[in-house]
């Protein structure tokens, strides 16, 4: 089974500031949790970070016919991007969206999630861990 993780703006950034909001660990912290699920639960997992949006679509669209489902955090085109809401649907991969924090009890231009609507489960507020999970239910879901 391959999943396709892919992460938007400025999640290469984790760790260095507001660790109140995203916790302490890194991005490298990150990659380290995704190679080790994927070597615990025998999965095929690539990552792909840009601070890009058609960078992230451009990604989907590539995903095309060779990838099983999709864990994304769009991160700041969470709450702007039809073009990777678009992609989504276009490719039509089991996507499961992910936030770090609990974007539900942040700012109000948050509470949208236009990739998120092309997804067929979201998890927020559960750190980095939030991505080990995410990719335990898509595994699940696409074995059902
Ligand atoms: O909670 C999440 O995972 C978010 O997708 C993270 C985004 C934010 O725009 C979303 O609303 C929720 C931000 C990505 C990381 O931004 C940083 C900001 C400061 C320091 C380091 C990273």
């Amino acid at each position: 089974m391959k999943i396709l993780v892919l992460n938007g703006p400025n999640i290469n950034m984790l760790g260095i500031r507001e660790p109140g909001i995203y916790g302490k660990s890194s991005f490298a912290d990150l990659l380290a949790l995704l190679e080790e699920t994927a070597k615990a639960e025998g999965l095929e997992i690539e990552q792909y970070q840009s601070n890009h949006e058609g960078d992230l679509v451009d990604k989907i669209q590539q995903a095309y016919g060779k990838v099983d489902g999709i864990v994304i955090n769009p991160a700041a085109y969470t709450h702007t991007s039809v073009a990777i809401l678009d992609a989504l649907k276009a490719v039509s991969i089991p996507a499961v969206e992910v936030h770090i924090s609990n974007v539900d009890a942040r700012e109000a231009f948050r509470q949208i999630s236009y990739p998120g609507m092309a997804c067929v489960h979201t998890i927020k507020g559960q750190g980095l861990d939030g991505y080990r999970q995410a990719i335990l239910w898509l595994r699940d879901h696409l074995s059902r």
